[in-house]
């Protein structure tokens, strides 16, 4: 992701279904790029632009990616391990666990799938796709 999102300016569009809901969302980033392997692939994202739903890849700007077994966020325990995931990450409950399990929407585990969307706390996901664009 660093060599294709270095090399121009890309957007990011995330399609998402919330659990409990028929349609399928859409969260416009015009502006995402993942940092070289020194930094850890940090992620810069703009603000989320198309809807005054919750912008759930907030807390990731700025953030280096973890996994499993490469621990790059702020909290004290291993948030890609306890989140079955990996992710950029800041503290453990997070905004987004986007690479999360698909938990039968199940919005009280911090493994499952789900995403800062349209209503308070966790909004679970049935379904997730992340596509960039070029710009320039
Ligand atoms: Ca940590």
């Amino acid at each position: 992701m660093y060599s294709i999102t270095n090399t121009a300016n890309y957007e990011l569009n995330i399609e998402y279904m919330e659990c409990y809901e028929n349609t399928t969302k859409e969260a416009r980033y015009p502006y995402f790029k993942v940092g070289p392997a020194a930094t850890n692939y940090t992620l810069a994202i703009s603000d989320r632009i198309n809807t005054n739903d919750r912008d759930g890849m907030k807390d990731g700007n700025g953030m280096p990616f973890s996994t499993f077994d490469v621990d790059n966020d702020s909290g004290t325990s291993k948030c890609a391990v306890k989140r079955h995931s990996a992710w950029w990450f800041e503290g453990c409950v997070g905004m987004a666990n986007l690479n999360g399990k698909l938990d039968r929407c199940n919005e009280t585990s911090l493994k499952s799938v789900y995403w800062y969307g349209r209503r308070e706390g966790l909004v679970g996901i049935t379904f997730v796709e992340m596509k960039i664009r070029r710009k320039s």
